[in-house]
Parts: C-alpha cells; sequence; structure tokens
C-alpha cells in the first residue's frame, strides 16, 4: 500500500543512523567487494550477535544534535544547535569526527564565544571546511520545516556551525532538498526528482559566494549542478560500473565527493541490480550499493539511507538490521516527535 508520511519521516532518521552504523565496517577502505558487503549485511541476521552491536558514528552523534534542537526549540537556534554539538563532543569525542571539525567543536564549548559562527570561519586558513561534516545531519531539517525555502535556509544556516566554505554548506543544503522531496513521495517519478534537485541548486549556485568558492577551489561553475547532471547521465545509462561512479561521482569526504554520490546510489537502486540479492528490497539494495563503493562509507550510507529511508518508509527497514544498531530506537522516538511538530506548524 501508499507509504505515510509518518512512516517516511520515521524511515528517514532509521535509515540515516542505519547506513552510519553498518557503513562504519568499511569506512576509508579503498576496494569493497560486493561479497564482504553481503557477508557484513548477512551478520545482522544473526540473533546471537546481540541488540545494537553495531556502534553510530559522528554522522548520528550530531544528527541527533540537530534533532533535538529544533524539538526543544521548536525552530532553529543557532546558540542551542552550537551548544548540543560542543557537549556531544566533549561527552563521546570518539565518534570518528572529522580532523578538522574538532577544532571547532572544542572553540563552540567556550562560554565566552559570541557568534557561534566565527569558529567555522576560521577553519583552513579562513577558507572554512569543504568536508561533509554538514551534509551527514542535515536529514532533521527536512522533516522539521514544510516549505522548501526554510528547509534551505536552516540547513544552511545549521551547516556553516562547523562548515564555512559554500562547498560544505551547500552539500548540506542538496542533501536536506532530496530528503525533502523524498518524503513528499517525489522518487516515484525518478527523472522529475532530479530535474527538481538540479533548478534548485541552479538557484542556490547563482549565489556570488558559491561561484567565488568553486573558482577558488579551481572548480568548474555550478560544481553541484555540474554534479547532478552526471549523476542523471549515469541513471539513465542503468549499467555501469563502480568504478565509474567513483571516479565519475566520488565518494570521499568532501561534500562534493559524497552528496551528489548518495542521491545517485538511491536512484540507480530502484530497480533490482546485478549482483544484489533478489530478495532485498530497494532501501537494502541503497544501503548494500552504498557501502560497496567504500570510501566514506558511513556519511555516504548515511545520507543514502535518509533519502532512500523517506521514499520507502520505515517497513522497508529489516527488524534485524534496525536491532544491530545503536542509536535507531532514540532516531524513531526523534522522526515521531518530528512528524507532530510539522503537522503542527
Ligand atoms: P572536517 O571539517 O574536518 O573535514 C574533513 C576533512 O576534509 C578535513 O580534515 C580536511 O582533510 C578536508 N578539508 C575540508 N575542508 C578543507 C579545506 N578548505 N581545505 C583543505 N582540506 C579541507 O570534518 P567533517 O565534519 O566535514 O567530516 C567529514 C568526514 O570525516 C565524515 O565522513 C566523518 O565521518 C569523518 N571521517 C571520515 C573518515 C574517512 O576515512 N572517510 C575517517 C574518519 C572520520
Ligand atoms: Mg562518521
Ligand atoms: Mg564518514
Amino acid at each position: 500500500g501508499p507509504v505515510s508520511t509518518l512512516s517516511r519521516f520515521r524511515g528517514a532518521l532509521v535509515g540515516a543512523v542505519l547506513g552510519d552504523c553498518v557503513g562504519g565496517e568499511f569506512e576509508g577502505a579503498e576496494d569493497v567487494p560486493l561479497d564482504r558487503v553481503l557477508q557484513h549485511l548477512s551478520g545482522l541476521e544473526d540473533d546471537t550477535r546481540g541488540d545494537g552491536i553495531l556502534q553510530y558514528s559522528d554522522d548520528t552523534a550530531m544528527m541527533r544534535c540537530v534533532a533535538h534542537s529544533l524539538l526543544t526549540r521548536t525552530g532553529f537556534d543557532e546558540q542551542d544547535m552550537a551548544r548540543r554539538f560542543a557537549k556531544e563532543y566533549n561527552l563521546a569525542p570518539g565518534r570518528g569526527y572529522g580532523s578538522g571539525v574538532i577544532q571547532v567543536l572544542r572553540k563552540l564549548a567556550s562560554p565566552q564565544l559570541s557568534d557561534v559562527f566565527q569558529p567555522a570561519r576560521a577553519q583552513f586558513g579562513g577558507r572554512g571546511s569543504f568536508g561533509n561534516g554538514g551534509a551527514m545531519r542535515a536529514a532533521p531539517f527536512a522533516l522539521a520545516f514544510r516549505n522548501a525555502a526554510d528547509v534551505q535556509q536552516y540547513s544552511r544556516l545549521g551547516a556553516m556551525l562547523t562548515h564555512s566554505c559554500s562547498l560544505g554548506y551547500n552539500g548540506a543544503v542538496l542533501q536536506a532538498l532530496a530528503v525533502h522531496l523524498s518524503l513528499q513521495g517525489a522518487l516515484a517519478l525518478p527523472e522529475e526528482f532530479i530535474n527538481r534537485l538540479i533548478s534548485e541548486m541552479e538557484e542556490v549556485e547563482r549565489e556570488e559566494t558559491a561561484q567565488h568558492d568553486a573558482k577558488a577551489l579551481n572548480l568548474a561553475e555550478f560544481p553541484y549542478c555540474t554534479r547532478l547532471h552526471r549523476v542523471k547521465e549515469l541513471v539513465e545509462r542503468g549499467s555501469v560500473s563502480i568504478e565509474e561512479v567513483i571516479s565519475e561521482l566520488g565518494n570521499g569526504i568532501a561534500a562534493l565527493q559524497s552528496v551528489p554520490t548518495a542521491i545517485f546510489c538511491v536512484l540507480h537502486c530502484l530497480e533490482p541490480r546485478e549482483g544484489l540479492p533478489e530478495r532485498y528490497g530497494g532501501l537494502e539494495r541503497t544501503i548494500a550499493y552504498s557501502l560497496a563503493l567504500g570510501g566514506d562509507t558511513d556519511t555516504i550510507a548515511c545520507m543514502a539511507g535518509a533519502i532512500a529511508g523517506a521514499h520507502y518508509g520505515i517497513e522497508a527497514i529489516p527488524q534485524s538490521w534496525q536491532k544491530s544498531c545503536e542509536g535507531v530506537e532514540e532516531a524513531d522516538q526523534l522522526a515521531e516527535r518530528l512528524y507532530k511538530l510539522y503537522c503542527l506548524t
């Protein structure tokens, strides 16, 4: 039957946590044979392994902060969100944070800090981070705001607390918009879905800062749009090798090399694919395929998991997978609370 909106909300956050937890196994690996991915995933069906065996990383740790902040403040409050990031890092610094962002999180803990966006602006000689750390935690913005304009504005500001380079925060905008559209069932028409993302990002990347940063980093103009056009080409081609996906789209820790890749994973796995078990549904295919790309697997699977989870809904996520991952229950509760807030506004 049709997927309810509540089921989509729960699928989005649970899918993100799941991707982070199961993707952790292969983070940083260059080559991940599909056999190993499928072995890892079938291991989750073993009841003797215990609940919550796979721990979440920075992706989920920060996403929880975003969701809690949006709920507690019933909207975006940069002071509150920044404080939660700093506190979370202080409580559990070993969750695999990027090496640059740690400096921001330490500065955000200072009670004397008045401008919470300042530490992010000081990163990388004043150029700011272009890592995918803003995008990996962006899903809750799509669950908290109804309008695409609000989703864009607040996902951007939320990312700017750690990522002041436009390539960093625009990756978060793209990820939040993808979840936003998916929650509305837009993946039923995949070509329209990607066209809408391209036209939204054309507006976003027209901005002066985006133009300037692209030039300074020696990138093509409209870097996200360029990648999204490549996503579209690869999706249309259907049959494409892992190597081609990695060389055309990337699998790295830069937002530009991972957010369009995550979107590709979702679109590519809307249909059954060679090498993936026939019994797998779309969400399982998406997670498995994301891991097989290697590189920043936890983050790419986390972002793809959020978009796919919003499309297929919570029922599409195997119970055994959910039980294996730390933080799934909390993510499910947060999704339900965000849904109630969404219905009120
Ligand atoms: P970040 O802001 O520290 O950025 C991540 C990395 O990107 C930095 O450490 C730099 O190497 C590089 N970088 C970012 N901006 C610039 C710049 N302007 N100039 C030069 N280099 C730059 O951290 P983040 O929050 O964006 O995290 C990104 C990823 O790192 C996440 O996937 C997270 O899980 C983590 N991580 C990844 C791996 C991995 O092997 N893929 C391992 C541990 C942690
Ligand atoms: Mg991580
Ligand atoms: Mg990562």
